[in-house]
């Protein structure tokens, strides 16, 4: 069968209709995964549709080298498909490149440096960000490295102040945008805080100069997209008679919001569907303490019940109304929803969007990186429950699971996670106290709750002794 590329393209099959060889870098993405793959990557699509060909996208893999290897063969092709009642194929054009930094370091500080480039956006998931407690952790070793020499830079913070100071010494006067598309809070300021970090340690006059002419933004994005198969790559071959290394899928909803407050010239993302705000804050609170919250509650009860995947486990009656419950109960009083939002009809919309039993979202891809995740998705929300005296059932019963979890993951040689090795020095321990100090709870305020603690720890002790279904059905009694 032959290979997608741009001079077999599949017949009747939907595809760009730009030129890609007159396409230009105006965009460098760190993290060109699925999620990047089938969301800003389609906005960018459009406007190269529609004339804006100085929008490609250069892409850069901080770590792994196989997102080149699966596309450089195909000229950067790939096939999105939605996966819904309705299964529909689209042949992607928007990338131009993808540097591996490990290999090409200078590629990455010179593209990034280039004036052409206005934007610099990132999807690295949560852990790629350095964090501890939702704050750039400066002690990390990755960061204290940099700060120490960056003549190798590693993190998204060491590229992006080598390039600045690049550009700030070669072109003066040119502005850059630098905008976070993680499921993180405020990841444009802390893009900054990480960047300044250093270039305050290695150039004073380009920190000082970055200050009128680098500008750190955040987003709110939402679609869901799985992690690619062979049952998927099997799908495109019959939808398009064409093989694709690296497909992606994804729910037909998307949604993109983002903070206006560009340094320099701003891609026309209003015209294709995305929405620009002065106040990202709401929207972030919403889909992270909502959304991705809920996310986390059904896919944690779900891989405990063995469930393969998020629609499945909320076909079990007790699952859908625990996490219904749950987002009711425990979410919507202690977290706002940005003005025109109803936060119960979000709720339902979110889980009817789970409940997709045509997009196969694996429990454990919920599951990766829990431990950096639940401290944007459960630990604001906690604390700003409690210290307005309200219980929490729910939040209870949901940690002890995700301890649980953890320890079930770990046994079954599944969990995917940057603590990994410090959840399994202490495997044996039942005590919650140690797995959320390592999900570094102990910042917050409720990990010194004793009630709330030893709630947490009836809960997990019930599971690991009757199951999570029985104990759901006694909780919800
Ligand atoms: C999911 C998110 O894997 C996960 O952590 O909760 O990737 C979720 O699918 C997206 O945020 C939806 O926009």
């Amino acid at each position: 069968m032959i290979r997608l590329s741009a001079s077999n393209l599949p017949e009747n099959i939907r595809h760009y209709h730009y030129d890609r060889n007159a396409m230009t870098t105006g965009i460098v993405h760190f993290g060109i995964g699925n999620f990047h793959r089938a969301h800003q990557a389609i906005y960018v699509d459009d406007l190269l549709n529609d004339g804006a060909t100085q929008w490609g996208i250069t892409g850069v893999s901080l770590r792994s080298s196989s997102m080149k290897d699966a596309l450089a063969p195909q000229d950067y092709l790939y096939t999105l498909v939605t996966l819904s009642d309705v299964t529909e194929c689209r042949i992607m054009g928007p990338l131009k490149n993808i540097i591996v930094a490990p290999d090409q370091p200078q590629a990455v500080i010179d593209i990034i440096a280039a004036p052409t480039t206005k934007l610099v956006s990132s999807t690295i998931t949560e852990k790629g960000y350095g964090l501890a407690s939702g704050r750039v952790d400066v002690t990390h070793p990755a960061l204290k490295s940099e700060f120490a020499c960056l003549q190798a830079p590693t993190t998204i913070y060491g590229f992006l102040a080598r390039a600045i100071i690049q550009r700030f010494k070669t072109s003066a006067d040119s502005k850059l945008t630098i905008m976070c598309c993680d499921n993180i809070s405020a990841g444009g300021d802390l893009l900054k805080v990480g960047v300044e970090h250093l270039l305050r340690k290695h150039n004073s006059d380009a920190l000082l100069w970055s200050q009128d002419h680098i500008g750190f933004i955040s987003s709110m994005v939402d679609r869901v997209s799985p992690a690619t198969d062979e049952t998927l790559r099997n799908l495109i071959k019959i939808k398009t008679g064409r093989l694709d290394a690296s497909p992606v899928s994804a729910e037909p909803f998307t949604q993109w919001i983002i903070e206006d407050n560009f340094a320099g010239e701003r891609p026309a993302f209003d015209k294709v569907g995305a929405v620009f705000v002065d106040d990202i804050e709401p929207f972030e609170q919403m889909k992270l303490r909502y959304l991705n919250a809920g996310h986390t509650i059904a896919s944690t009860l779900g891989y405990l019940c063995g469930d393969t995947y998020v629609h499945e486990s909320l076909r079990r009656p007790e699952i859908l109304n625990f996490t219904r419950q749950a987002l009711y109960e425990n979410v919507l009083p202690h977290a706002a929803v940005p003005a025109g939002y109803v936060g119960a009809a979000y709720i339902e919309d979110v889980i009817k969007r789970f409940q997709n039993s045509h997009l196969p979202y694996a429990n454990l891809q919920v599951g990766t990186d829990s431990s950096q995740k639940i401290q944007q998705r459960w630990f604001p929300t906690i604390d700003r429950a409690l210290r307005s005296k309200a219980s929490l059932p729910y939040f209870e019963f949901c940690l002890g699971a995700w301890a649980v979890f953890i320890q079930r993951s770990i046994i079954n040689n599944e969990l995917s996670d940057p603590k990994k090795a410090a959840f399994k020095e202490i495997i044996n321990t039942n005590d919650i106290a140690p797995y959320l100090k390592i999900a570094n709870a102990d910042k917050f305020i409720f990990y010194n709750q004793t009630v709330f603690i030893k709630a947490v720890n009836r809960y997990a002790q019930k599971i690991r002794e009757n199951g999570i279904k029985q104990t759901i059905i006694d909780f919800e009694c």
